[in-house]
């Protein structure tokens, strides 16, 4: 009997007719991320739409401490909180400035992306992949929130009831002058 053979033999994954080429396109950025707001949810959900692959340097509590930057929440929850983001694909701890580098080459990262607050800092990143900022989200920042929870601080509270008793103070003597 005549063995029917399949009009199309499966070639072997090797064979070059089945080897396709898959681009993939990846993004890096970096952040603090103190007290997540929704600035950094908008510039990262831009992020997720430039590339298949976003990559997120999150800075280590160390790291804030040499930049100057005292953040409320802890790295790890930090981490956390960007890691939970849809669209972002990875989170890697940011321990210094000079790490970008090897970062972009060890990811093959095609595209760096930070806010326009950085404009033109890491044009020198531009000999490795595509550098870009993008306009920041006008009305909220850590510091304004920090600012606000400010007045909830309890030596803040003391501080503001001692200046209402010198008012009281005063409108008492003028009372007893009228
Ligand atoms: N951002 C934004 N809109 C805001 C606030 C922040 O688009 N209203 C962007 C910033 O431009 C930055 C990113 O969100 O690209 C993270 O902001 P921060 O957490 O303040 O990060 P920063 O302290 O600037 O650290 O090596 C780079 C540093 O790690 C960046």
């Amino acid at each position: 009997r005549h063995t029917p053979t399949t009009s199309c033999q499966i070639k072997s994954p090797r064979s070059r007719s089945l080897r396709i080429l898959v681009a993939v396109t990846t993004v890096l950025t970096y952040g603090t991320f103190d007290l997540f707001h929704v600035g950094h949810l908008r510039l990262l959900e831009r992020l997720s739409e430039r590339g298949d692959r976003l990559i997120v340097g999150v800075s280590t509590d160390n790291f804030n401490v040499s930049k100057g930057k005292q953040t409320v929440v802890p790295y790890a929850d930090r981490a956390a909180i960007v890691g939970a983001i849809k669209g972002v694909d990875l989170v890697i701890p940011e321990e210094n400035w000079e790490q970008k580098r090897q970062n972009i080459v060890e990811h093959d990262v095609d595209l760096f992306v930070m806010g326009d607050d950085w404009a033109g800092k890491f044009d020198d990143l531009q000999d490795l992949c595509t550098v870009e900022y993008l306009p920041r989200t006008v009305g909220v920042s850590t510091s304004s929130l920090k600012e606000i929870l400010r007045v909830l601080d309890p030596a803040h509270i003391e501080e503001m009831q001692s200046a209402l008793g010198v008012v009281s103070r005063l409108l008492d003597h003028y009372r007893d002058l009228t």
